[in-house]
């Protein structure tokens, strides 16, 4: 089963996009499922079919431990670790070859905590593919754009497993406002201009020295823009897992 997990900022459309593409692979008769891995969600756009709230939830916890929703949000990272061989095992009783799986709503209690580090490792790491969601609102300036991009590097960074950078909710943007994005996204020269051009503040020349850093190390990467709301993007996303996990070869053709 390949693992394809969502990971961006709270509220960067993991779970609208977990939903989004579910529903493009079911049109295109592809069999997947959906695995929410938040134990504090409230509201979900699907109905998974493997919740992590079945073993752990946010407000049990705060209950049982007399903590406040931060403290409990950090205790059921933990706790998900526990309850990785059983997660997985329910997974595989769908026999299916692709799960969706959708992360905590803050990034730092997946990207930051040992547990998925656990979690990864016992759902299958060689199976697995990130995809990061970059907030469109953030990435829109220079200065956010690589601010974004160094969230994905330093998220990357942790887990050393297959990636794609996508551009989340792109539909938010004006044409001209996705035009100059995607030009920065390919052409590292582009963004030096528009950060330049901006100011040349020490933050500025900081951030030169930082992309120039990233490109030097392989990090500076063409973002992928996606919308759950249009929907758009979604084959890109799915094409470029292929191309990672098969060498291209389309599970389409089995
Ligand atoms: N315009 C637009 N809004 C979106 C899109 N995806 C998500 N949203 C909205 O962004 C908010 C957060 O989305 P959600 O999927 O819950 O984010 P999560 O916290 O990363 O799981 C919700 O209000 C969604 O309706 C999109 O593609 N376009
Ligand atoms: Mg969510």
């Amino acid at each position: 089963m390949r693992n394809i997990y969502f990971i961006g900022t709270a509220g960067s459309g993991k779970s609208s996009l977990v939903s989004a593409f579910q529903e493009w692979m079911t049109l295109q008769g592809l069999d997947c499922i959906t695995v929410n891995l938040d134990p504090g969600v409230e509201f979900m756009p699907y109905q998974p079919d493997v919740d992590i709230r079945d073993w752990v939830r946010v407000e049990e916890v705060m209950r049982d431990y007399g903590l406040g929703p931060n403290g409990a949000q950090i205790v059921c990272a933990d706790m998900m670790a526990l309850n990785a061989k059983e997660l997985a095992e329910t997974m595989e009783t769908f026999k299916t070859p692709y799960a969706l799986i959708d992360t905590p709503g803050q990034m730092e209690l997946f990207a930051f905590r040992q547990s998925s580090s656990m979690i990864v490792d016992t759902l299958g790491r060689e199976e697995s593919f990130l995809v990061f969601l970059s907030d469109p609102l953030l990435a829109k300036t220079p200065n956010g754009f690589i601010s974004t991009l160094m969230l994905a590097a330093v998220t990357h960074f942790r887990f050393s497993v297959p990636f794609l950078n996508v551009l989340s909710k792109s539909d938010l943007l004006t044409e001209q406002e996705l035009e100059a994005l995607m030009n920065w996204s390919k052409d590292p020269d582009a963004l030096y201009g528009a950060l330049t051009d901006a100011d040349m503040s020490p933050s500025t020349v900081q951030s030169v020295e930082l992309l120039k850093a990233m490109e030097s190390v392989g990090m500076y990467r063409e973002i992928t823009p996606v919308s759950a709301e249009i929907p758009s993007g979604i084959e890109d996303v799915y094409n470029a897992i292929q191309q990672s996990m098969e060498g291209g070869e389309d599970i389409r053709s089995d």
